[in-house]
């Protein structure tokens, strides 16, 4: 029988891991992840130039939202790849980290009275937001990554709201909290142990866990005992573990999933580890064309009749006109050389392959665009996501910014491209439209 049958009776939460300490030190290491994702976050959004047309914008109302918005540099080729490598890879790893400072703070949702003051009242109101933010970014991303787009089509204006409401939370609860979390942190480092804590690093002097003798220090006011506050437990009941064990199943698993997921921001047996990857693609195999494929050309619908030598044009629009040209017209250009990766917002990237084609500034001049403007381009695909996109001005211009024909020496295969591809130096791969069969030129 259980003399406190619930969550908000005062004994009801029993275990002695549970602690200031314990939820200190996983919310430092929060605070910083969470900035991390914040920020790689609003550069993977920055990244699509969801203020150059209504094509790339995901979330046409993010109004004030916008304001940090900027041009998307061309360099270096791989920063898409770090920032979103860095924003999937470290979203993963920290769900351990996540679930374990949710876990340790509980209690305190079911403390009673729900409400003590106007600033609890606002305090346990932001605390909603938050936790309920951090779930929703945490679900949401998870399944964009590994499900393929489970919303398509609302994933962006989810997570990116989400993100906003979850990181307002966040900073409103940083500032209530920080000191209180670095008071405990520096009381952990100094060795001292708090009321409930005495029992767990007890057993861990007795068991020898640690063996590094305390430094004396000076003896400190006795302080009048109070009732401890929930996370802390009131009857702490027998650990099964001790606080150092929690710490690192927390981290342990943190670093399974951090080996399991790295590897899909690399190719070879790197690749290989990545057992957390999407399977979204098939396998590539080996060979020119042998790295990652988001969608396949029967995915898009794309028909060898639309895409064989006879039938396929690219047509260019611009100042000057339209323009109409068969591939071999395309292959009698001049043509250059880019060695650039495929970067997804899914967090996977490829190391660089070696593109060759015309260089998207050269098709620009031929359409009477000297100065190299926006373009958009679409492709031969009719139907599904990502078959338009706008890249700017900065973008078309870059040298290295590619209508690629050949991949490591070989013509595009059906399935990344073929008969041409945008490839364009450090844009999301989402940009790099497959199956190109137009390009207008113009501000956009
Ligand atoms: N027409 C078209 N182009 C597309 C896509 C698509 O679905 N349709 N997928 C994009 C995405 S999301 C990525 S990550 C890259 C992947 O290129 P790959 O399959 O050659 O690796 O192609 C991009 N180009
Ligand atoms: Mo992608």
């Amino acid at each position: 029988m259980r003399d406190h049958p619930f969550p908000s009776s005062p004994g009801y939460w029993r275990s002695p891991v549970r602690g200031p300490r314990f939820t200190a030190l996983l919310g430092l290491v929060l605070l910083g992840g969470v900035t991390v994702l914040f920020v790689t976050g609003l550069l993977s959004y920055a990244a699509y130039n969801p203020n150059l047309s209504a094509v790339n914008d995901k979330t046409p109302d993010k109004g004030l939202l916008g304001f940090y918005l900027f041009s998307w540099p061309t360099d270096p080729p791989w920063l898409y790849r770090l920032t979103q490598g860095v924003h999937v890879t470290l979203g993963i790893t920290l769900i351990p980290v996540l679930l374990a400072k949710l876990w340790s703070v509980v209690p305190k949702l079911f403390a009673l009275p729900p409400v003590r003051s106007l600033t609890h009242a606002v305090e346990r109101l932001s605390l909603l937001l938050l936790v309920g933010g951090a779930l929703f970014e945490f679900v949401t991303g998870v399944l964009n990554v590994q499900l393929d787009y489970l919303f398509p089509g609302s994933f962006y204006p989810l997570h990116f709201y989400g993100a906003w409401v979850f990181f307002a939370a966040f900073v409103t609860h940083v500032a209530l909290r920080l000191p209180e979390a670095l008071r405990q942190v520096r009381a952990l480092r100094a060795g001292r142990r708090g009321p409930g804590e005495a029992e767990v690093e007890g057993r861990e002097v007795e068991t020898g866990a640690l063996v590094a003798p305390r430094p004396a220090e000076p003896p400190e006011p006795p302080e009048p005992p109070e009732p401890p506050e929930p996370p802390e437990p009131r009857e702490p009941s027998e650990p099964t573990v001790s606080r150092r064990g929690a710490f690192g199943l927390v981290g342990g698993g943190s670093l399974l999933l951090l080996a399991t997921t790295a590897g899909r921001s690399f190719d070879g047996p790197l690749r290989e580890t990545a057992l957390l990857a999407p399977h979204g693609g098939p396998d590539p195999g080996s060979g020119p064309g042998g790295f990652q494929i988001n969608k396949t050309a029967a995915y898009a619908g794309i028909r060898a009749r639309d895409t064989d030598e006879g039938a396929w044009r690219l047509v260019l629009v611009g100042r000057r006109g339209t323009l109409r040209l068969s591939r071999p017209e395309l292959l009698q250009r001049p043509l250059y050389s880019a060695a650039l990766p495929i970067a997804c917002v899914e967090g996977w990237s490829t190391s660089d392959q070696w593109w060759r084609g015309v260089r998207l500034r050269d098709l620009a001049a031929l359409v009477g665009h000297d100065v190299p403007p926006d373009v958009l381009v679409e492709s031969l695909q009719h139907r599904g996501a990502f078959r338009r996109a706008a890249l700017r001005a900065n973008q078309v211009g870059d040298a290295r910014s590619l209508l690629a024909l050949t991949v490591n020496g070989e013509d595009l295969n059906p399935d990344h491209g073929y008969p041409a591809r945008i490839i364009v130096p450090a844009a999301p791969g989402v940009l790099n439209t497959k199956w190109v069969a137009r390009m207008t030129f113009g501000d956009l």
